[in-house]
């Protein structure tokens, strides 16, 4: 009965409209507090407004959905219908994407946002699409450093013989074996575990998962290498998007980009919050004086990444040119 009155109120909607009514389900591996999770519901929030409760959904937060590299191959497959992802996770399924997870490739947080509110971000985005997945608007996720319970890292050979967890990409096990330390892929919410039992002596990544986490009680030294600024997407599940009217495509589009912004604001006040937390919670953090020794340690990477790779040379190469 419930069903079949779902079904009747999907198509009197239906009628009014022209379109079905849509619930959606979107992924998201943080926090409820943490910036990412605060412009997705913004952006839930104004799509429901503006198609006047015709798409309504909901943010399962915590990667409750499961763990990224799985959730992106469910979005696929419109099993998820949105989410916010790293890029750098998500290189298996689009190699496009591959480019931002090189290491030093961005020059600075606000190069990235030049370059992928531009050129490369529209490239990317191409290969996305060819892969199913509609891309909505790019968020940040700061650069991100190496941190430890051993020492403090202030050169490459600091690493050497060094457990680190890596996100799941090939390419963040050789930048960790560059430096002679061991990688461990690994998902996300097993890393406090596997550094308080020394599974893994360390990992990366920026300041506001290294405090959201609580990873800053088992592992204290913060070494500031920022060697990986990785945008991140919020993104639909081309499933999803293809069921939606060309004005509902518009207003997705136009909330999607609107939530960007909004997180790129909410990222730089979390950033500076958590720098204090930590500090006050114990964490040594430490500047690199000279951050390229380590980026001639890459340079293995670069070769092997442009050798597998030649039609994705000359992106890497705009991105690597100054403004
Ligand atoms: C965080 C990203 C998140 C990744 C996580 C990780 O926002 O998407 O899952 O790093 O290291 O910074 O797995």
């Amino acid at each position: 009965m419930k069903h079949v009155l779902g079904a009747t109120t999907a198509a009197v909607i239906g009628l009014a409209t022209g379109a079905q009514a849509l619930d959606l389900r979107g992924w998201n591996i943080h926090v409820e507090d943490y910036p990412v999770s605060i412009a997705m519901e913004s952006f839930l929030e104004e799509v429901s407004e503006k198609t006047g409760g015709e798409i309504s959904g909901k943010v399962f937060h915590n990667g409750v959905l499961g763990d990224q590299p799985d959730a992106i191959e469910q979005m696929r497959l419109g099993a998820i219908d949105f989410g916010e992802f790293s890029l750098g996770p998500m290189g298996q399924a689009v190699p496009e994407t591959n480019v931002v997870s090189l290491p030093f490739i961005f020059a600075s947080v606000p190069d990235m946002y030049r370059l992928m509110d531009g050129e490369v971000g529209a490239a990317i985005g191409e290969g996305m699409k060819a892969k199913g997945i509609m891309p909505l608007g790019w968020y940040t996720a700061g650069a991100r450093s190496f941190y430890n319970s051993e020492r403090p890292i202030t050169a490459p050979a600091d690493v050497e013989g060094m457990k680190v967890r890596v996100m799941s990409n090939d390419l963040f096990v050789q930048m960790v074996e560059a430096m002679d330390g061991n990688a461990t892929p690994m998902a996300f919410g097993e890393v406090y575990q596997s550094i308080k039992t020394g599974v893994v002596d360390g990992a990366e990544n920026n300041p506001p998962s290294y405090e959201s986490t609580n990873h800053y009680e088992v592992a204290k030294y913060f070494s500031l290498t920022e060697h990986l600024i990785i945008p991140e997407c919020l993104c639909m599940s081309l499933k999803t998007w293809e069921k939606l009217t060309p004005e509902q495509q518009e207003i997705v589009l136009s909330a999607g980009q609107a939530s960007a912004t909004y997180q790129r604001e909410l990222w730089a006040e979390r950033e500076a919050q958590s720098l204090e937390t930590v500090k006050a919670g114990g964490t040594e953090i430490n500047e690199i004086a000279d951050k390229a020794p380590f980026q001639e340690a890459m340079t293995p990477v670069y070769d092997a990444f442009l050798a597998a790779n030649p039609d994705l040379a000359d992106i890497v190469a705009l991105m690597r040119s100054p403004e």
